[in-house]
């Protein structure tokens, strides 16, 4: 196999994930997402704001959450674990049972019954997860993965396991080498708040700096070689204003969104999503699913970029703050489009206009 053929992001970053020689790798080489320009939105807006997508979509699951999966099921395997378990709102429960499977080990998944997209339930079926539905939402299957892998011989994969966000914060590094440094801002979706605390760990490492989550990361940023931008981003994060706690600043008993990634009320990494906005001077925002959805087809419609409704939020977020001006003039923007259009097609076929049907004489 020739040198240049892409391996998965733990092969390409190696030296700055916690592996050695020895670790098998369980990859479906993840990450490598394409980072794209939007054009023609911007320009119909009149934004003077560089904007790019970062399209997580297309991971070999269809959502970001291969890149934290193929870190933890790693180091599952590499302890000698038979079996992973996770709540999910439907991402990282495709995750885990597609990286259970290229390891030949078992996955359990518990999802809310009724309350993930159908796409995500098809992949965890089709991959062999045992999966179970729960009769209550995310935070009640967080709450349950938590007690069942601590009595059991099961290997947690939920974002609270550190090598996670490890894998996770691998985003940040491909930013910065397609940008050649780090963007003003990098705006993302908001759910359990993994992600957010994984990008500020990548930035914060790629420009040498110390971050709030130091006390989880096994590195402690001790990075002096592996400087690769001068600067980090201010993040933004943007949820779904029945899902809001960082709007409300305290946890909310019964989330609720179109948006079923990020319907979480309890996310499992409170302290440091807000350790990544304090440290990055950036904010939380809300948006509501009228927004979501809006913004999810002009992006579609105006860029041909097919994003999930989480993702969407980004750019109803942006649709939103840019005009309030609160970007500031000539900014270099990232949006993490965190999954696939596809994996929810009940959302998107229900907010189209139906097909025309005409009967085939009408044609000739
Ligand atoms: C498309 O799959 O929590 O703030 O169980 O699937 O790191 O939780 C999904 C989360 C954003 C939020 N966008 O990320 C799960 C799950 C999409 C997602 C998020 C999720 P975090």
């Amino acid at each position: 196999m020739n040198n240049h053929h892409y391996t998965g992001l733990i092969n390409k970053y190696r030296n700055r994930l916690p592996v050695d020689d020895k670790t098998r790798i369980i990859s479906l080489n993840e990450g490598n997402t394409p980072l794209i320009q939007l054009k023609n939105l911007p320009n119909k807006l009149g934004w003077e704001h560089e904007i790019f997508c970062k399209f997580e979509g297309l991971n070999p699951t269809g959502s970001f959450k291969d890149r934290g999966m193929t870190m933890a099921v790693t180091k599952a395997v590499e302890s000698g674990a038979q079996a992973i378990i996770c709540a999910s709102t439907g991402n990282t429960s495709a995750a885990a049972a597609a990286y259970a499977a290229r390891a030949g080990i078992k996955s359990f998944v518990l999802i809310p019954e009724g309350k993930i997209a159908l796409g995500k339930l098809s992949q965890a079926m089709m991959h062999g997860a045992t999966v179970i539905q729960i009769k209550g939402n995310f935070d009640d299957g967080m709450r349950l993965v938590q007690e069942l892998s601590s009595t059991m011989p099961l290997n947690l994969v939920n974002s609270i396991n550190p090598y996670r966000l490890q894998g996770q914060k691998t985003i940040a590094f491909e930013v910065i080498e397609a940008l050649g440094d780090a963007p003003d801002y990098h705006v993302m979706p908001v759910g359990n708040a993994g992600n957010i605390s994984a990008h500020w760990i990548g930035y914060s490492e790629s420009a040498g700096q110390q971050c709030g989550s130091c006390n989880l990361c096994d590195r402690q940023c001790a990075f002096k070689d592996d400087v690769i931008s001068t600067k980090r981003p201010t993040l933004v994060g943007y949820q779904a204003s029945g899902a809001a706690p960082f709007l409300r600043n305290e946890m909310v008993d019964s989330p609720e969104t179109i948006a079923t990634a990020i319907r979480i009320g309890h996310p499992v990494s409170w302290d440091l999503a807000w350790a990544a906005q304090k440290e990055s001077t950036g904010w939380f925002e809300e948006c509501t699913d009228e927004e979501i959805l809006q913004a999810q087809k002009v992006l579609a419609e105006s860029e041909g970029i097919f994003c999930e409704p989480a993702s969407a939020i980004t750019i109803a977020g942006l649709l939103k703050d840019v005009e309030r001006g609160r970007y500031q003039k000539n900014s270099t923007i990232v949006c993490t489009l965190t999954g696939h259009g596809l994996k929810d097609p009940d959302t998107a076929i229900a907010q189209s206009e139906a097909p025309v049907v005409v009967r085939q004489s009408v044609m000739r």
